[in-house]
């Protein structure tokens, strides 16, 4: 259905999209009231586009409630870095801004990006100017447009790494909007108004009610599939044939995101449609986009996301789309094979004969504590890094394009700050989305319990004498599943406080859904559940049997081939 048909019956945001004059609404009026800390309602759908979200201290509701105050109001803001890749000269001017405008602490995302968290509005304006002064942007890091691309992390693996790379930054930058908002609002560029000026701002790509919904990209270069492609709207799978990139297999139709009691929201992985030439992604990439924009669902958001408008239509359909809007039809695709979906941790080395180092770094949050040093580990080697640093799709972050003469003194400084034991092979797969306090939506702890809760289930796979096995486990404090939780193989899904919703069963290269365990379980009842299994895996797991496949075989849950199954109890 094209949206042309939906009018009368838009969702609320379509309509402050459309009569906001390409994403200016009343944000700088809402930036200069100083009564409160809050912007306007309509506003915060706005400066999402911009990439910052509002959101208030959930530990402190209560008690501000019971002072009679509002909600101590902040804003995440969230970087724009494609690839993850930046210098060590924006890191040190990142790590400057996280003490100056945010909580001293820098969150790297699941996608490759970083934010900061608790940036009051009198503050938000200058963040961003600041931001962008490091040659970094927040455009349409969040907001109903393609968001920050993905691409995986780790240059040592192919010879084609740069030019993949180079083909995302080339996606990235053709899908970003055109508006002139973001300029004029915080970097205090030109006004331009619709009406007045002589040349009105303008999306090609968008239009004026820009995309039904979040879109996201990943393009991955197997074995590898760090980025976990098939949870994303659009991918692009590289194919390799004697270190040479042929092109790309395009895979549509992934997502995560679900509403607990709504059997209509569901995950699903995405189907892989055609091949295309490395010259053709672009193109190709907004032939998807625009397809998104003119079919998919502007009614109900909760149907709105590409995946449903692929499960909806078919992919025979889809593949007819974009062969009218590309003037050609795509290849067939090409065998891919995929391996694992986690990061590869120490010193590894490049094609090149350079050096990469990768840190893991506990739910990728940057911080100084009682626990880790990493922070000042980081500022210390920004200071004497000559290559770049990459943050990998499983919040972590890579030292990269290290010369032989710079790694050992990188070395000492690692030794220097880090010299705590290596985490667990599973410590270092697992993810935690952000959750409590920050975010509004969340229903149960996620960052803030994980290292615990892992340190349980690393007694108890001590206890069964396979420590050294790694599962991959993937907590979210909601359903809307942005730690990937639904392609781990053991996935926990918040429910409300200290209760969550148990999956069991994902393939450890990203390519399977896991299915719905147990519901709405406790603390106490995972660790019985985990403790029951863990010791069947140990005793009866086969040769080299990953616990997602045992799972399956033993028959704790089933295959789950289309993810309206995921819900389902076994
Ligand atoms: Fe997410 C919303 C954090 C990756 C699916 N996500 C949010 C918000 C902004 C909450 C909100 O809307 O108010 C969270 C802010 C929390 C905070 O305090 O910082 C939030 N999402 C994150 C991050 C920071 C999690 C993390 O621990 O790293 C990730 C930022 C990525 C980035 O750099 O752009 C993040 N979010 C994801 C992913 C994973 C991915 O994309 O690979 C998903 C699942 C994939 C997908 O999109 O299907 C994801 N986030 C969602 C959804 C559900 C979307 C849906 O289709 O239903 C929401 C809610 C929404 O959009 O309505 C959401
Ligand atoms: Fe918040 Fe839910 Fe995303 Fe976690 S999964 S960051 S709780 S929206």
């Amino acid at each position: 259905m094209s949206n042309d048909n939906q009018n009368d019956k838009l969702e609320a945001v379509e309509h402050i999209k459309i009569n906001s004059n390409y994403l200016r609404g009343t944000i700088v009026e809402s930036l200069n009231d100083p009564i409160t800390g809050s912007i306007a309602e309509d506003d915060t759908q706005l400066t999402k586009f911009h990439g910052t979200y509002q959101q208030y201290d959930r530990d402190s509701v209560k008690q501000r409630q019971k002072q009679k105050l509002e909600p101590a109001y902040s804003f995440m803001i969230r970087a724009r870095v494609p690839g993850g890749v930046c210098t060590p000269k924006q890191w040190l001017a990142i790590d400057e801004m996280a003490d100056h405008y945010a909580n001293q602490t820098i969150r790297l995302t699941t996608r490759q990006a970083f934010q900061f968290h608790g940036v009051i509005k009198n503050k938000l304006k200058a963040t961003i100017a600041a931001i962008n002064s490091t040659l970094l942007d927040t455009l349409a890091a969040c907001g109903d447009v393609n968001r920050n691309i993905m691409c995986s992390a780790s240059p040592e693996v192919s010879a084609v790494h740069e030019h993949v790379f180079n083909d995302s930054v080339a996606i990235s930058e053709h899908l970003l909007p055109q508006t002139r908002a973001y300029h004029e609002i915080w970097l205090d560029g030109e006004k331009v108004t619709d009406t007045s000026s002589s040349t009105p701002d303008h999306e090609p790509v968008y239009g004026k009610t820009y995309l039904p919904r979040k879109f996201k990209i990943a393009v991955v270069i197997p074995p590898s599939n760090d980025v976990d492609v098939l949870a994303h709207d659009l991918g692009f799978v590289a194919v390799v044939e004697n270190d040479k990139l042929l092109g790309y297999n395009v895979t549509c139709g992934g997502g995560m995101g679900t509403t607990h009691g709504d059997p209509k929201t569901f995950p699903l992985l995405a189907h892989t449609i055609g091949f295309c030439t490395p010259e053709q992604a672009v193109a190709v990439a907004e032939a998807v986009v625009k397809t998104q924009r003119d079919h998919g669902c502007r009614t109900n958001r909760k149907h709105a996301r590409f995946k449903y408008t692929v499960d909806d239509h078919g992919v025979e359909w889809l593949q007819q789309q974009l062969a009218d809007r590309l003037g050609y039809k795509l290849q067939a695709a090409k065998p891919v094979t995929f391996t694992s979906h986690g990061d590869r941790f120490g010193w590894q080395q490049n094609h090149d004969g350079s050096w990469n180092h990768t840190l893991f770094i506990s739910n990728g949050r940057v911080v100084d504590n009682e626990q880790t040093q990493i922070r000042s580990a980081l500022k210390a080697i920004a200071h004497v890094h000559q290559g770049d640093f990459r943050i990998t799709p499983n919040q972590n972050l890579t030292i990269a394009q290290v010369s032989d003469e710079n790694k050992a003194a990188i070395d000492v400084l690692l030794t220097q700050y880090l010299s705590k034991g290596q985490a667990s092979a599973t410590r270092q797969l697992a993810m935690a989305c952000v959750a409590l306090p920050s975010c509004t939506l969340a229903m149960a702890e996620a960052e803030r319990y994980l290292p615990d809760f892992i340190t349980q289930v690393e007694a108890i796979q001590a206890k069964h004498g396979i420590l050294d096995r790694p599962i991959s486990i993937r907590m979210t404090g909601c359903p809307n599943g942005c730690a990937r939780p639904f392609v781990s193989e053991i996935g926990f899904v918040g429910k409300a406080l200290g209760r969550y919703n148990m999956y069991l069963g994902g393939q450890p290269n990203g390519n399977r859904l896991n299915q719905l365990f147990q519901e709405n379980i406790t603390e106490k009842e995972i660790l019985s559940h985990l403790d029951h299994l863990i010791g069947a895996y140990a005793q009866t797991g086969n040769e080299g049997e990953a616990f997602g496949d045992f799972v399956i075989r033993s028959g704790h849950v089933k295959s789950v081939t289309h993810g309206i199954e995921v819900h389902m109890v076994a």
